[in-house]
C-alpha cells in the first residue's frame, strides 16, 4: 500500500509550504490569506515512474472546540470513534473543512501537524492537538519556524512533547536537502509500521539525489567541452577596422558562451523540479555578474596557488604564466572582452596581442579574425565555479518558497571559489581536459572528461552536504 501522510494544522500556519518543500512540488497553492486550501489534494512523490509516497494537503481546522467536544462523547474503538466523528462532521456545514481533513486520516494516513513557532500556543491549538491525540494515529509535529522569533519554541516543544511521537523544527522556506531528508527519516520513528516504509522512501530519494548530482556533473562537463572549443571568426575587410572587428567578435563570443551557459543551467534547474515559479537569484549573487567581468574572474577564476600549480603542470601554453597571473588580478584584465583595448592597451600593441592570444585565443590570420578555442584554462574554472554556484542555489531553494520577500533571507553573498582547494591531481585532470578539448571525440579527451566528472561530483556533494 502506498504510504500516505496528511499535513494538518491551523489555517495559514504553513501546511502547504511544508508539503511543497517535502514533496518538491512547486504547484502546491500557498497564500498569505488563511483558508487557501479548502479541500484535500494529494501530491505524490514519483521517482523513476514509481509512486513512492503521497502527501495530502488539507484545509486548516475550522472548529476544533466543537469537534473535540463531540469526540469526547464518542465510544468504541479508536477506529469506530474516528468514523463516527467523520459522519458527524460530514453532516454539519460549519464543519466541512474539519470533515475534509479527517478523510485522509480515516484512510490510514500518518499525520504531520504543522504549527507556527513564531507565536505562542493558544487554547484553540490545544483543542487541535487533543483531537489528534485522541484519534491516536502515528503523528509527528513540525514547528514551522516562519520568522526568526524563537521566544515560544520552548513552550511549543513542551506542549507538543506530551502529545506527539516526534517533534521537528523545520523552516519550510529555507529547508535544505539535508533537513528534508532528516524530517523524512524522523517520520520513520513515529511508528514501527512506518519505519520500514520510510527507510525505503529515504533510500530511494537519496539514490535519486545521487543521480541528479551525476547528471549535473555531466551537464557541466558538456558545457565546458562546448564552451572551451567554441570558435568564431569574422572577415577583416580593412586593416583599419581591426579594433571594431575585435570588439564585435568579442561581443558575439561572449553572447555564445552565455547562451551555452544558460542552457546548461536550465538543465541543472530541471533536475530539481523547479518548474513553475520563476526563480530569482539572491540579490547579491555573484551570478548577476557577466561571465567576462572583472569581478567574476577575480573571485571565480584561478587562485594564485592554482596559477602556480598549473604553471608547473602546463606552463605558458595554458595561458597561466606567472606574469599573466599578475596581470589577470592586478589590472582587471577581464573588465569585459570588449575592453581588451582598455586594460591591455596600456601594454603596447605587441604585448597586448600576446596576452589576447594566449588568454582568449584571439588571432588574426590574413583577412580573418578568430576567437577560440579558449586560450586560457581560467575560463574553464570560471564556468565550473559559476555552475557550482547555480547548483547550490537550485539544490537548496526549497519548493515552498515562492519569492524573496525578505531580500536578506537567502543571502548568497559568497563569492566562494569552489575549485580553489582542488588538489594538484585534480588540477592535472582539468589541465588534460583543457588540452584535448578541441578534439572532443579523441580517446584522450574522453578519458579526461571521464575523470573530470567524479571531481565535479565531489565538489557538488561537498556543496550540498555543507549547506
Ligand atoms: N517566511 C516564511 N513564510 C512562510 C513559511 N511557511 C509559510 N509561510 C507563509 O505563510 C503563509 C501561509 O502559508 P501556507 O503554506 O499557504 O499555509 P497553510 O497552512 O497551507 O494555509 P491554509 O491553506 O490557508 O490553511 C504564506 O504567505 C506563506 O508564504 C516559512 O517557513 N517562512
Ligand atoms: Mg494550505
Amino acid at each position: 500500500m502506498l504510504p500516505e501522510i496528511a499535513i494538518i494544522g491551523h489555517p495559514n500556519e504553513g501546511k502547504s509550504s511544508v508539503l511543497s518543500t517535502l514533496a518538491e512540488d512547486d504547484s502546491v497553492r500557498i497564500s498569505p490569506y488563511p483558508g487557501e486550501t479548502t479541500v484535500c489534494r494529494a501530491f505524490p512523490v514519483t521517482i523513476d515512474n514509481r509512486e513512492l509516497i503521497r502527501f495530502v494537503d488539507t484545509p486548516g481546522f475550522q472548529n476544533p472546540s466543537q469537534v473535540l467536544a463531540k469526540l469526547k462523547t464518542l465510544e468504541g474503538s479508536s477506529e469506530e470513534r474516528l468514523h463516527k466523528l467523520l459522519d458527524y462532521c460530514g453532516s454539519k456545514d460549519a464543519l466541512s473543512e474539519d470533515f475534509e481533513l479527517l478523510k485522509p486520516i480515516s484512510r490510514g494516513a500518518a499525520l504531520i501537524y504543522v504549527v507556527n513557532g513564531a507565536r505562542p500556543a493558544r487554547g484553540v491549538d490545544r483543542d487541535e492537538m487533543e483531537i489528534i491525540r485522541l484519534i491516536g494515529k502515528p503523528r509527528m509535529a513540525v514547528i514551522n519556524n516562519k520568522g526568526k522569533e524563537d521566544r515560544y519554541l520552548a513552550q511549543w516543544k513542551d506542549e507538543l512533547a506530551i502529545r506527539f511521537n516526534s517533534i521537528r523544527l523545520f523552516n519550510a522556506h529555507r529547508a535544505t536537502y539535508g533537513e528534508r531528508i532528516g524530517l523524512l527519516e524522523a517520520l520513520g520513528s513515529i511508528d514501527q509500521d512506518w519505519q520500514q516504509v520510510m527507510s525505503e522512501v529515504v533510500e530511494t530519494i537519496k539514490k535519486d539525489w545521487d543521480s541528479r548530482t551525476g547528471n549535473t556533473a555531466h551537464i557541466i562537463s558538456s558545457l565546458l567541452s562546448e564552451s572551451m572549443r567554441l570558435k568564431i571568426s569574422s572577415q577583416l575587410s580593412k586593416k583599419s577596422d581591426e579594433e571594431k572587428a575585435r570588439t564585435e567578435l568579442a561581443a558575439a563570443y561572449t553572447k555564445n558562451i552565455s547562451k551555452l551557459e544558460k542552457s546548461a543551467h536550465g538543465q541543472i534547474r530541471a533536475q530539481f523540479h523547479h518548474n513553475l515559479y520563476d526563480y530569482k537569484l539572491p540579490p547579491y549573487s555573484v551570478l548577476h555578474e557577466e561571465i567576462f567581468s572583472e569581478k567574476t574572474w577575480q573571485f571565480l577564476g584561478l587562485s594564485k596557488r592554482q596559477f602556480i600549480l598549473l604553471g608547473g603542470i602546463g606552463g605558458g601554453a595554458l595561458g597561466v604564466g606567472v606574469d599573466v597571473a599578475a596581470l589577470g588580478h592586478g589590472l582587471g584584465l577581464f573588465t569585459a572582452l570588449g575592453t581588451i583595448g582598455g586594460a591591455l592597451g596600456a601594454l603596447g600593441t605587441r604585448k597586448r596581442l600576446d596576452y589576447e592570444s594566449s588568454l582568449l585565443g584571439i588571432r588574426i590570420t590574413g583577412p580573418q579574425i578568430t576567437i577560440g578555442p579558449a586560450g586560457s584554462i581560467a575560463l574553464l574554472f570560471v564556468l565550473i565555479n559559476r555552475a557550482l554556484h547555480f547548483y547550490k542555489h537550485m539544490a537548496n531553494w526549497s519548493h515552498g518558497r515562492r519569492d524573496y520577500e525578505d531580500p536578506h533571507a537567502l543571502e548568497d553573498t559568497t563569492t566562494a571559489n569552489y575549485t580553489k582547494d582542488w588538489s594538484t591531481s585534480e588540477l592535472k585532470i582539468a589541465h588534460d581536459f583543457f588540452k584535448t578539448v578541441d578534439k572532443p571525440e579523441s580517446d584522450k579527451h574522453q578519458i579526461s572528461a571521464g575523470k573530470l566528472e567524479p571531481v565535479l561530483i565531489e565538489s557538488l556533494t561537498k556543496i550540498y552536504s555543507d549547506s
